[in-house]
């Protein structure tokens, strides 16, 4: 049986099940796990009703990376540390936005850590605000579309190769869509001492206004295009990457997509469209996608 539900009280079509029931798996489920406040946390630990099948503790949005690094260094002076691996599970505003200081410290101290950032784009428990996650041109509340704004300006923050700088001995994007290689990215980290940061693209329903069924075709098409490339570093250099054999284009995987809508019609649309265009040639280019 799945140490990761049923029970919880995720959306209908939501990325993140799958993600953490795929992760505990991975794991023989040898794992305390570490959860900084957000959706996951929500629809998983509500009062007297707890879907995890491992030890858990919840901590606060900005300090999963502390919490577990003091799990980790208290477990080594019991002598203890052969018995789980101390797995935090955090969204992408905890990660790329509040909880950065901590998940940097951690990761300079090189803590023996497998750090997941569930990537939902947004802060999505609050309702949809844009994070340094969140693509460019996406309509968040805090990036509305109007006359001279088309969604979000700036571009998504790459993580992975913040975590790589911090010269970590493992690093890999991977996607709900191809859960034998986030399955075999989570063993990997696993057998490797020291910090290991992986960052699963999860679609979210209601943020990105996606109908629930298509959620791994979603997920895929952000591969697909490029634009979410999967990719992995072990002690700083580039092992393996997804080659695809045939990218499609941006529009593909925009178009299906509410929070993008506005992309096809507004007048500074098309050059947001050129530069998403532009961002996945890049990543095509930066990482030898194109099969
Ligand atoms: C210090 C602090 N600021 C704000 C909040 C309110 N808050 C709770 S969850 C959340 C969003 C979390 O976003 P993310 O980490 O991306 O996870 P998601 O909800 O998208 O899964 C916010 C803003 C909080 N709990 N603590
Ligand atoms: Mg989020």
């Amino acid at each position: 049986m799945s140490l990761f539900g049923p029970g919880h009280g995720a959306c209908p079509g939501c990325g993140f099940p799958i993600a953490v029931r795929e992760a505990l798996d991975a794991l023989d489920g040898k794992v305390i796990a570490v959860n900084a406040t957000g959706c996951l946390e929500i629809v998983s630990s509500m009062y007297g009703r707890n879907t995890w099948g491992v030890p858990y503790i919840h901590s606060i949005f900005e300090n999963s990376a502390a919490v577990a690094a003091g799990i980790e260094v208290a477990l080594k002076a019991l002598k203890r540390e052969n018995e789980a691996h101390v797995v935090v599970f955090a969204g992408d505003g905890a990660t790329f936005d509040i909880g950065i200081g901590t998940l940097s410290g951690m990761m300079d101290r090189n803590h023996n850590v497998i750090y997941i950032c569930y990537d939902n784009e947004a802060y999505q428990n609050t309702g949809n605000q844009q994070s340094m996650a969140t693509p460019m041109g996406a309509a968040t509340t805090t990036t509305p579309v109007g006359k001279n704004m088309p969604g979000k300006m700036g571009r998504k923050k790459d993580m992975v190769e913040i975590a790589v700088a911090h010269g970590i001995p493992y690093a890999a994007s991977a996607s709900i869509a191809y859960p034998k290689d986030f399955n075999r990215k989570v063993k990997r980290a696993s057998e490797i001492k020291g910090s290991k940061y992986i960052q699963v693209h999860c679609p979210c329903v209601t943020g990105w206004g996606i109908d629930g069924k298509l959620t791994v075709e979603v997920a895929k098409l952000a591969v697909e295009t490029g634009l979410y490339p999967l990719v992995e570093y072990e002690n700083g250099k580039l092992v393996r990457v997804r080659k695809l054999k045939k990218r499609k284009s941006v529009e593909e995987y925009l178009k299906i997509q509410r929070r993008f809508r506005h992309l096809f019609k507004h007048p500074m649309g098309k050059d947001v469209l050129e530069e998403l265009q532009r961002i996945a040639d890049e990543n095509a280019r930066k990482y030898g996608l194109d099969a």
